[in-house]
C-alpha cells in the first residue's frame, strides 16, 4: 500500500473493539519534558536497519523453548502439585508453603545427575517448528537455577556432568540452524545456587568481591556463548532485576558493548540494563536500551501509539503462566489454536512477532497439547501466512471483524469475525487516494466481488468498500481476506450536510 492510502486510512477511526481485550502497557508512560545528562543511554541505534534487523522485523512468528531441570518434576513431586507453592513451573526450585517437599532445594539442585532426555532430538524439534512456521527460536541455555544447558568451562553445574553428558545448546543450535531458523539465547543473569550471586547492591569489600567474581563469570560464559555457537542472532536476557545487576551500570554498558563488538549484527532486547539512574528497558529519557521492546511477556499492547515505532516481540504461555513443563494441565485455562492465531495475527498487525512458549518433559518430549498447537498453528500458516511474515502495520485501526496487516501494496484483513451477513466493509476516508479494488480468499485463490458502498451518513468522512464473501465458502478458522488498492473508480458523493 502506498504512503498516501496508509496516511488516508489512518486517518479512519472505526468506532469498534479489536477481537481480543489485551492487557495494560508496561512501557513508559509519560515522557519527562526535561532531559537528563544520561552516560549509560542506548548503545544501538533506534529502528536499526541492518540485514540482522531486518530479519528480526519480518520473522512473524517464533518458538520460546524453555527447557532445563524443572522439566523432570514438571510442577509436581512425588505426587504432590506445586501449583500455588511456585511462582511457576520452571520456578520450582523457589517452591514455598507447607507442601513444600522436604530437603527440596537440595533435591532439586542434584536433579541434574538423572537428566537423560532419553527421546531428546533436536532435528525433531526444529522440523516441528519449521512446520508450525516459525521463523526463530529462543532456547534457554541457563535459568534461574543455574544450571547450563551447555558444557561451560566457567562452572561445575552444566549438563556435562548430567549422564546425558552431551552438548543441548549445540544439538539445538545445529538442528534450528539447518532448518533455516534463527537461533537466539535466552540467558538468565540471575542464578539462584551460585554462592556469588547476590540480589542486593553490594556495599561492603567481600560482598563486591564475591559479585565483581560473578559479573566476570557472566562475561565469560557470554563470550563462551557466542564463541561456541557463532551461527547465534541474538541473547534473550532475563533476571535482570536485581538490585545487583542494577547497580553494575558500568560493568554492564561495557559489556554490552564488548558483545556488540565481537558479534557484529547481534540483537539484544531491552533487559539487559539499565542508565546508571535504575531505568531498566527504557533510560531516563524514555530512549530504549536495547534493539527491542522485551517487555511484552504475556501480554500485549492496546494499540500501535503504546509503541511509538519501537520494534517488539510478544513471548507467550499455553498455560496461563508456567513456561517450563507442567505435566497436569488439568483445572486451568489453556490457550487453544484460536486464542494463539487472534494474539499472532493481532502483533502481526502492529508490526509485532509473536513468540509461543513449549515446555518440553524431562525426557525431550512436547506435551501432547503442544504437538497439537503446533500442528494447527503450523497448518494455518501455511495457507495464511502471507498476511503475517514481512508483513506490518496498515495505518489502519483493526476492525470488529479481524485485523490489517499490510505488505507492499497488498491489505490483508484477517477475520476472526465473520460478519452474518458475509459481506466484510472496509471504512476509508471520502479523500483517500486508494482504496480496494480487488480481492481475493488466501484460503483458495477464489476473486471476491468488490462493491462501493457510500451509505450517506450525514457528516460521515467515510466511504465503504464491501467484499462479499461466498456463503459457500466454509472454515472454521480465521481466514484471510487479500486486497490490492488503487486509486478510487469514482468519487465518492457530495452530499449535504443537515443542518441542527
Ligand atoms: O522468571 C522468568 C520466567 O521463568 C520465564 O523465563 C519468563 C520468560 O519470559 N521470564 C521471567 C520472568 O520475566
Amino acid at each position: 500500500m502506498n504512503r498516501l492510502l496508509r496516511k488516508s486510512l489512518l486517518a479512519t477511526a472505526l468506532l469498534v473493539a479489536t477481537a481480543t481485550v489485551h492487557a495494560q502497557w508496561t512501557g513508559p508512560k509519560a515522557k519527562s519534558t526535561e532531559l537528563k545528562e544520561i552516560k549509560y543511554g542506548p548503545l544501538s541505534p533506534a529502528n536499526r536497519d541492518d540485514e540482522a534487523m531486518v530479519a528480526f522485523r519480518n520473522y512473524g512468528l517464533g518458538q520460546f523453548i524453555h527447557w532445563g531441570l524443572y522439566a523432570i518434576p514438571g510442577n509436581e513431586w512425588e505426587g504432590v502439585s506445586a501449583r500455588g507453592g511456585a511462582a511457576a513451573s520452571e520456578w520450582i526450585r523457589a517452591w514455598r508453603g507447607p507442601d513444600t517437599p522436604k530437603d527440596w532445594v537440595k533435591t532439586y539442585d542434584n536433579l541434574y545427575k538423572q537428566f537423560n532426555p532419553k527421546d531428546f532430538d533436536a532435528k525433531r524439534w526444529a522440523k516441528q517448528a519449521k512446520e508450525m512456521g516459525a521463523k526463530y527460536l529462543i532456547f534457554t541455555t541457563k535459568h534461574h537455577d543455574g544450571f547450563a544447558m551447555w558444557p561451560t568451562q566457567y562452572s561445575d553445574y552444566n549438563i556435562s556432568k548430567s549422564p546425558y553428558k552431551k552438548d543441548i545448546v549445540k544439538e539445538v543450535v545445529d538442528a534450528y540452524t539447518a532448518e533455516g531458523i534463527d537461533v537466539y539465547l535466552y540467558f538468565s543473569v540471575m542464578e539462584w545456587n551460585n554462592p556469588d550471586y547476590m540480589g542486593k547492591e553490594p556495599k561492603t569489600a567481600a560482598e563486591k568481591k564475591k559479585f565483581d567474581r560473578f559479573l566476570n563469570y557472566t562475561r565469560n560464559q557470554l563470550l563462551e556463548l557466542m564463541t561456541h555457537y557463532p551461527q547465534m542472532k541474538g541473547f534473550w536476557f532475563d533476571g535482570t532485576w536485581d538490585q545487583s545487576w542494577i547497580k553494575s551500570y558500568d560493568f554492564t554498558y561495557k559489556l554490552e558493548q564488548e558483545l556488540r563488538e565481537k558479534h557484529p549484527g547481534l540483537i539484544i532486547g531491552s533487559r539487559f540494563r539499565n542508565d546508571e539512574y535504575g531505568k531498566r528497558h527504557f533510560d531516563s529519557n524514555g530512549q530504549m536500551l536495547g534493539d527491542y521492546e522485551q517487555g511484552w511477556e504475556r501480554k500485549l499492547p492496546g494499540d500501535i501509539t503504546w509503541l511509538e515505532g519501537r520494534d517488539w516481540d510478544c513471548v507467550m504461555t499455553i498455560p496461563p503462566n508456567g513456561w517450563g513443563y507442567m505435566k497436569d494441565w488439568s483445572g486451568i485455562y489453556t490457550k487453544t489454536t484460536d486464542d494463539l492465531l487472534d494474539m499472532l495475527v493481532y502483533s502481526a498487525s502492529l508490526s509485532g512477532n509473536f513468540v509461543l512458549n513449549f515446555g518440553p518433559d524431562g525426557q525431550g518430549n512436547m506435551h501432547p497439547e503442544e504437538d497439537r498447537l503446533a500442528k494447527e498453528i503450523g497448518d494455518w500458516m501455511k495457507v495464511n501466512g502471507e498476511a503475517i511474515y514481512g508483513a506490518r502495520h496498515a495505518g489502519m485501526t483493526n476492525s470488529k471483524l479481524g485485523y490489517f496487516t499490510k505488505k507492499e501494496d497488498n491489505l490483508y484483513l484477517t477475520i476472526f469475525n465473520r460478519p452474518i451477513n458475509n459481506i466484510v466493509r472496509i471504512s476509508v476516508p471520502k479523500t483517500a487516494t486508494e482504496v480496494p479494488v480487488t480481492a481475493t480468499l488466501l484460503a483458495n485463490g477464489q476473486v471476491l466481488e468488490v462493491k462501493h458502498a457510500d451509505l450517506g451518513i450525514d457528516l460521515d468522512k467515510n466511504t465503504y468498500y464491501d467484499v462479499v464473501v461466498p456463503h459457500t465458502f466454509q472454515t472454521d478458522r480465521a481466514f484471510v481476506i487479500k486486497m490490492k488498492v488503487d486509486s478510487p473508480k469514482g468519487k465518492a458523493e457530495k452530499l449535504m450536510d443537515a443542518k441542527m
